[in-house]
């Protein structure tokens, strides 16, 4: 039995005996696709978006700066927007296991729709960042269609810029920029399935993105944590709990080695075979800037997630606080029951606060 062969044991034991699996993705899941990662150090988007003249690599996802300036991000959705690319191994594995009822949900911060394309289905994903699905207005918030959008980034007497119909304000898909909240449905969705988590696998993500990064940190001890990634990251890295599983290699071979092993392999290669004829291949962007450019952008960027890290944190721990996502999380009746009514009490405070929300931006 080779090393990977004996690590993935635990999984697919635990999967065997009708465990199911939680996906917690990121880029890397996708980098297979030939869409780039944003921190891979060649070939990510932070290191080639100097063609773009950004003040600093993070403003192209940054709202303030969106509103100023939406050529920059723009440019970049010609590159990333869904339909160029062909979900991966990784995105047919999460679909087999859905159709083997071994999957519980998938939370996704990718913005490129490569699970549902894969044939995963609406209810078992939770796209954190959004998605180019539907898009709105940042002015007036009224929605414009994806084909008119298209219409407009192909419009060269609007500069390729979306605008809205009505009030003349830049329109943005629903992915979700820095400065932002998440989707209710986000928080909704944890709330109700963070106690059940089982497996849980945290693939192709380095973990610096929160709310989100603070997923697999809150699981309970009877979760299986698995990380498969190119480097080590969150409390992966201090090998923190002695269940962890922790794989250091190509999502795409752990993709292949975990069907081999669930007895999936021919599935996913004809699922993977049938795809090509679907969808296009993919391509990548190529690198452009220096080590020292790069390396200027990282700086940036770490002082950017600090502010925003200290922002999230301070709203997710008022939500976690609400509706108990502690890792001493405890499973007898009591505790349930308290921890329920706790979160009954914070669906009702989030929805005021939406209505508010709604009210101040309308009157
Ligand atoms: P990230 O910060 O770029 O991290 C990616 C991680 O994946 C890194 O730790 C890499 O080492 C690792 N990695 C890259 N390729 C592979 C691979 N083939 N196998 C295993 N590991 C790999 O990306 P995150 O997702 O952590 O950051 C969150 C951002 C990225 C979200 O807001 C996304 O919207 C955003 N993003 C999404 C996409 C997409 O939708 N495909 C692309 C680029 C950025």
């Amino acid at each position: 039995m080779s090393q990977l062969e004996k690590k993935l044991k635990p999984i697919v034991d635990a999967i065997n005996k009708g465990k199911k699996v939680t996906f917690f993705n990121g880029a890397g899941i996708s980098t297979g696709a030939g869409i780039p990662d944003f921190r891979s150090p060649e070939t990510g988007l932070y290191a080639n978006l100097a063609k773009l003249n950004l003040p600093f690599a993070e403003a192209v996802f940054d709202i303030d700066f969106f509103e100023d300036n939406p050529k920059p991000f723009y440019t970049l959705a010609e590159e990333l927007y869904p339909g160029k690319y062909a979900p991966t191994k990784f995105h047919y594995l999460i679909k087999l296991l859905q159709d083997q009822d071994s999957l519980l949900r998938v939370y996704t911060q990718n913005i490129d729709t490569l699970e549902r394309l894969a044939g995963v289905e609406d209810d078992y994903i939770v796209e954190a960042h959004g998605s180019f699905a539907r898009n709105h207005c940042i002015k007036c918030h009224r929605e414009m269609d994806n084909e008119t959008l298209k219409k407009h980034m192909h419009d060269e007497t609007k500069d390729g810029i979306p605008t809205c119909e009505t009030c003349q304000g830049y329109v943005k898909p629903d992915i979700v920029f820095f400065g932002e909240g998440l989707p209710g449905r986000f928080f909704q969705q944890w709330d109700e399935d963070c106690d059940d988590v089982e497996i849980a696998l945290v693939a192709g993500t380095s973990l610096t993105v929160y709310p989100f990064a603070s997923l697999p940190a809150s699981l309970g001890k009877k979760s299986l944590r698995v990380l498969i990634n190119k480097e080590k990251v969150g409390d992966f890295s201090d090998n923190y709990r002695k269940s962890d599983i922790v794989i250091l290699e190509d999502c795409e071979l752990f993709a292949e080695q975990l069907s081999s092993m669930l007895g999936l392999r021919d599935e996913l290669e004809a699922l993977v075979e049938q795809s090509k004829s679907k969808f296009g291949t993919g391509k990548h962007i190529s690198p452009e800037t220096t080590v020292d450019e790069i390396e200027e952008k990282l700086k940036v960027e770490a002082h950017l997630h600090e502010k925003k890290e200290d922002d999230d944190i301070t709203e997710l721990t008022e939500k976690t606080e609400k509706i108990g996502l502690t890792e001493e999380t405890s499973f007898n009746n009591k505790e349930k029951e308290e921890k329920a009514k706790a979160r009954a009490e914070a669906k009702e405070k989030a929805k005021i606060e939406k209505l508010e929300e709604i009210a101040n931006t309308y009157l």
